[in-house]
């Protein structure tokens, strides 16, 4: 049996939402607009434009289009700053023996993820020759909970998205894994992604036989 494996990339790989936040927070003192970390998790699996709506809503503050487009900038440079110096052993615990099972096992892996930096990170932390597919931010007009995403990822694999199994940390991802008719795990606090079919603290937690039985069912 041949299943396609879709990994989100953020919060699921890497944990580089700690490095959006010090970008997004930086932005949101400079507009005068208090950000949070409560208010950081409303931010994940968001594309970087919604990001930027959403902090702006925080705070009620309007700024024009041109205006956007400057922080939007100014907020990447500063995130490049914080991901250029990634290394492997930023990648989260447990991800890697699940990555080398499914290629020891004849599995066919993609990532699926929102963000524009995501072949840079997967690069910088090594692990870019796991991946058969890669859709990213760059790829896709719709953002999660659109699952265009995950179906965009299912056919460079050259599968069905039915039977496709997705691992997410966010509540849009795991929405888009379900709209894709996709097993959705979700990675993450259980109470948060509960509409995930499986729920998982991190990926230590996954062990062989539980991927065995997604592969064989
Ligand atoms: P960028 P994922 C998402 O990545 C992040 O969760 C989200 O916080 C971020 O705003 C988005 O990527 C866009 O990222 O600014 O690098 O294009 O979780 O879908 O892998
Ligand atoms: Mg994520």
């Amino acid at each position: 049996n041949q299943k396609a494996f879709i990994f989100d990339l953020d919060g699921v790989i890497v944990d580089t939402a700690k490095y959006h936040f010090l970008a997004w927070q930086k932005i949101a003192n400079r507009l005068g607009i208090d950000f949070t970390h409560e208010h950081n998790e409303q931010l994940k699996g968001v594309s970087r434009i919604r990001s930027l709506d959403i902090i702006l809503g925080l705070g009620n503050v309007q700024v024009s289009q041109e205006d956007k487009d400057k922080w939007l900038a100014e907020k990447n440079e500063d995130y490049l700053e914080y991901i250029h110096h990634m290394q492997a052993d930023e990648i989260l615990e447990g991800v890697v023996p699940v990555l080398q099972y499914l290629k020891d096992n004849n599995q066919k892996v993609a990532l699926g993820s929102a963000s524009k930096n995501a072949r840079p990170i997967l690069e910088k932390v090594d692990i870019i020759h796991y991946f058969d597919a890669i859709v990213d931010g760059n790829d896709v007009t719709n953002a999660k909970p659109d699952p265009e995403v995950f179906i965009r990822a299912a056919q460079l694999l050259g599968m069905s998205s039915e039977g496709a199994i997705v691992f997410e940390d966010s509540v849009a991802g795991v929405q888009a894994a379900n709209i894709a008719k996709m097993v959705s795990i979700g990675i993450g606090d259980k109470t948060v992604l509960h509409e995930a079919q499986y729920n998982f603290k991190d990926f230590t937690e996954i062990d062989t036989e539980f991927l065995a039985t997604l592969v064989t069912t």
